[in-house]
């Protein structure tokens, strides 16, 4: 397992520390104190019955947030469902990721500039996306890489397979990151495959596979960088294996972990916890200090706040909102429903 920071805080790997300014180093600790805010701002609003679908991310920072951290704003993220912290990070308005969640059709219009995908709920078919979304920019000559998030039960789909053996053999320039996080909803990972690891799946598509400390930013954005490199270097994909572990349930949608977790295993993984670990890296560098992380968690609690009202401000959406939204040349009997509903929605 590649690790850069141990639980303390500590350089274990000096040479593969990342070469990061003080300045980013604050950065990628303010992100993920940000996110952890999101997080749990998201699962109370959904307890209240304000938000739709949300799959939480707490214990999944430094794996989501250090690999974005390694992206430039023309590499394209085709994320699944759990993966917004990593589209809001590329630019995705926050309120839009509200309305996504809400299941409101705006949460799905990706500004044109933004190089995202609206999240998969799909498992496992944002990967052959993914390899051809690389093509495309291989085949164009573009200097950017495509990035896709699965889990590991993900690992298992045969999209998973085919689109990691297409893009092998195409060297097209994509990552895919496996976020392990010990669990499919109840599944253990152990049980999801007979493979000692997801990495080594790599080996049967040609291309290398990397087990990182998915609990360690500075591993995570080290290990997304060097495979961005090598895509860009016309040197193929790259398979990162990140072990990390989601605190909360699979989804906000009624799992109970405590029926297939144990506390020991929770208590074991919270000591890893990426935020801990890394603001006590940044302590002693004389970094960071309580003062900073208030100051990161008053804005992100404010910010979230008018997300939040943009989104309830946001025009609930019709039908015909729906069918309008759909297709870019209407076919005749949806023209005939559109009609039918506009007319409707007048009253
Ligand atoms: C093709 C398909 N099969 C089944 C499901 C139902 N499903 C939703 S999440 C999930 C488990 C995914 O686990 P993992 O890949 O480990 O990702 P995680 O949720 O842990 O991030 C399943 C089976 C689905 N969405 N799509
Ligand atoms: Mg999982």
């Amino acid at each position: 397992m590649f690790q850069v920071l141990n639980e303390e805080g500590e350089v274990v790997n000096k040479e593969a520390l990342p070469d990061l300014s003080d300045e980013d180093l604050k950065e990628l600790m303010k992100r993920m104190v940000y996110t952890r805010i999101f997080d749990q701002r998201a699962v109370s609003l959904n307890r209240q019955g304000r938000l739709g679908f949300y799959a939480p991310v707490a214990g999944q920072e430094a794996s989501m947030l250090g690999s974005q951290y390694a992206l430039e704003q023309k590499d394209w993220i085709i994320p699944g469902y759990r993966d917004v912290p990593q589209i809001v990070w590329h630019g995705l308005p926050l309120y839009q990721a509200f309305l996504f969640s809400r299941g409101h059709f705006h949460g799905g219009q990706i500004p044109e500039e933004l190089n995202v995908l609206s999240p998969q709920i799909i498992i496992g078919a944002q990967i052959v996306q993914t390899a051809g979304v690389a093509l495309g920019l291989k085949k164009k000559g573009k200097d950017s890489v495509a990035i896709t998030y699965t889990g590991d039960g993900g690992a298992s789909q045969g999209d998973f397979y085919e689109g990691m053996n297409f893009a092998g053999s195409f060297k097209a320039p994509a990552i895919f990151v496996v976020q392990n996080n010990q669990f499919a909803i109840s599944v253990p990972a152990g049980e999801q495959t007979a493979a000692k690891t997801i990495a080594q799946k790599a080996v049967a598509a040609g291309i290398p596979g990397v087990q990182v400390d998915g609990m360690d930013v500075l591993a995570v954005y080290a290990a997304t960088q060097e495979a961005r490199s090598r895509a860009l270097n016309g040197e193929g994909p790259t398979l990162l294996e990140t072990l990390c572990y989601r605190y909360g349930p699979h989804t906000m949608a009624g799992d109970d972990p405590t029926r297939y977790r144990t506390s020991d295993l929770d208590d074991e993984w919270e000591k890893r916890d990426p935020l801990v670990r890394f603001r006590k890296y940044l302590e002693s560098k004389d970094l960071w200090s309580e003062e900073q992380e208030n100051e990161v968690v008053d804005k992100a609690k404010e910010e979230i706040k008018a997300a939040i009202k943009e989104a309830d401000d946001t025009p609930k959406q019709k039908v015909s909102d729906l069918i309008e939204n759909m297709h870019e040349v209407l076919p005749p009997h949806l023209k005939d429903q559109l009609e039918e509903y506009r007319e409707k929605e007048s009253k």
